[in-house]
C-alpha cells in the first residue's frame, strides 16, 4: 500500500520534466535582425518578451551609433529582464521588464564583437529563464 503511492509520487517527476523540455524546445526559434539607422541618429529596435523568448533573439547594430530597444512584454504574469553584461564594449544593462509592460534601454556600443544578453530570472527549483531560452547575441558591427 505505501509502496504504490509512492511509485505514483515517483510518476509526476518524468511528466513535469517532459512538459519543460516541450517549452525549450518551442522557444528556441533563432531570428537575426540588422536595425536601420533612423533619421535621429539612433538604432531603434522592438523586442517582443514573452515567457520564455526575446524576439528576435539576434540583431546586429553599428559601432559607435546610440542604441535604443524598446521592450514590449506579451507576458501575463511572469516578470523578466534584460541583461548585458559587456563594460569593456560600452554595454552594461540590468532591466527590468514587468509582465504586460513596455520599457527601453539607451546605450552605445564600443566595440565590435558579438554580446551575450539574456533574462536572469528564475524560481527556486525551477530552471532559469535562460535555460527556457531567454537569451540571445548582440553583434556590434562598422
Ligand atoms: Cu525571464
Amino acid at each position: 500500500m505505501n509502496g504504490s503511492h509512492f511509485s505514483r509520487f515517483l510518476g509526476i517527476g518524468p511528466g513535469l520534466l517532459a512538459v519543460l523540455e516541450l517549452v525549450t524546445a518551442f522557444a528556441a526559434k533563432p531570428e537575426s535582425v540588422t536595425v536601420p539607422v533612423s533619421e535621429d541618429n539612433v538604432q531603434r529596435l522592438e523586442i517582443i518578451v514573452d515567457s520564455y523568448s526575446f524576439t528576435p533573439n539576434r540583431f546586429l547594430v553599428k559601432q559607435n551609433i546610440p542604441v535604443e530597444l524598446v521592450f514590449k512584454s506579451t507576458s501575463w504574469m511572469v516578470p523578466h529582464n534584460f541583461v548585458v553584461k559587456s563594460p569593456e564594449a560600452g554595454i552594461t544593462i540590468e532591466k527590468d521588464i514587468g509582465p504586460g509592460e513596455t520599457t527601453r534601454v539607451r546605450f552605445t556600443p564600443t566595440r565590435i564583437g558579438e554580446f551575450k544578453f539574456s533574462c536572469t530570472k528564475k524560481l527556486l527549483f525551477f530552471p532559469s529563464h535562460e535555460d527556457l531560452g531567454m537569451v540571445g547575441t548582440l553583434v556590434v558591427g562598422q
